[in-house]
């Protein structure tokens, strides 16, 4: 991944003299979201500008805790205050997604905000043409995170133990703690860099992947045992969770996130999907492996997309409807080009 010299100076023009930067990240915010907002956050006030941090909806236990959280503005809870720094910003940094549509009741606030700069920090598949005036998309890039670490040295700002935390959280979590792709020699180098401005990795590993509660656990195994479904002869998984099963166990937003990755840890199983509900729709959380792209799929049939192996749609339908959808999609899918197998 090479970043233009040209895109850099455009960064120093807009960010000329101090600004009123807004920086928002996608619902559901994940580590990647909030780490890689929360660091970037950080090296703008360092640079003198006056910085707000918004996402649409509340972020998961497990990363409560990381630097920074706790001057994040929640649109869900915090609607008027975040309306007017929305209204207020200059320069408005969207990172790690690429769809104003994915802010859902916050994207009226910022199409409404005409006058700020629009400038995208991101590594997901398809980035609009024409709506951003800067764009820093890097789809080959394994998190935001890792685009912010490098953006930060190109600007020539030191990392603190802070910034190191909160990248780390984003490139740890977007990798699946270092097991997926795009794991390139410099993100080790990235990471290197890391650990020598204080990050504690074995902290970090412990905040975020051993702070379940039993609820949560349970879930999962609920989750595993009764719910997992096999399709195609092992081929494709599917987990389905209904609103009235997950109140069962206590649910807190975020407390699902990850159960679909465990269905591909089957040796024969080549995607897999979760189907979780919410008051207004199912959402559609899908992985794979290998060439079998669950962007193309998600963009098919659950009106979404992402990355080739990770990526996610939605459907209105009822649980019912949705899984016999999924069935039939499935079968369709791993006959096709797009599903096809190949070793990896
Ligand atoms: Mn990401």
């Amino acid at each position: 991944m090479t970043i233009s010299g040209g895109h850099i100076a455009l960064l120093r023009d807009f960010l000329s003299g101090r600004k009123k930067v807004l920086i928002v990240a996608h619902y559901n915010p994940d580590g990647d979201a909030l780490g890689s907002s929360l660091a970037w956050a950080k090296v703008l006030r360092g640079m003198g500008h006056s910085v707000s941090c918004v996402v649409p909806n509340r972020f998961p236990h497990f990363l409560d805790w990381i630097p920074g959280i706790d001057g994040v503005l929640v649109f869900g809870d915090r609607g008027d205050e975040v309306r007017r720094v929305v209204g207020e910003a200059e320069v408005i940094f969207c990172l790690d997604f690429n769809s104003i549509s994915r802010l859902e009741g916050l994207t009226e606030a910022i199409e409404g905000n005409g006058s700020a700069v629009k400038i995208l920090i991101d590594h997901h598949l398809d980035p609009p043409e024409g709506y951003f005036d800067l764009m820093f998309s890097y789809t080959e890039a394994c998190s935001t995170a890792y685009i912010v670490c490098r953006l930060v040295e190109e600007l020539g700002v030191e990392i603190d133990g802070e910034m190191a935390t909160d990248l780390y959280v984003g490139i740890m979590t977007d990798t699946g703690n270092f097991s997926y792709s795009n794991l390139t020699p410099d993100l080790f180098r990235v990471v290197g860099l890391l650990v020598e401005r204080g990050l504690d990795i074995p902290y970090v590993n412990t905040r975020v992947y051993n702070s379940y509660t039993e609820g949560r656990v349970r879930l999962l195994a609920y989750a595993l045992g009764p719910k997992m479904e096999m399709l195609e002869g092992g081929k494709a998984a599917v987990i389905s969770l209904t609103e009235a099963e997950l109140r069962r166990f206590d649910f807190r937003q975020g407390d699902s996130e990850g159960f679909v990755n465990y269905p591909l840890s089957i040796e024969s199983v080549r995607m897999s999907a979760m189907l979780t509900q919410n008051q207004r729709f199912i959402r559609v959380s899908l992985r794979s492996r290998g060439d079998v792209d669950v962007n193309e799929f998600a963009r098919r049939y659950f009106d979404g997309g992402g990355h080739r192996n990770a990526a996610g749609g939605k459907s209105k339908d009822s649980m019912e409807t949705t899984l016999a959808r999924y069935r039939t999609a499935v079968k369709e899918f791993l006959g096709s080009a797009w599903g096809v197998e190949s070793e990896e």
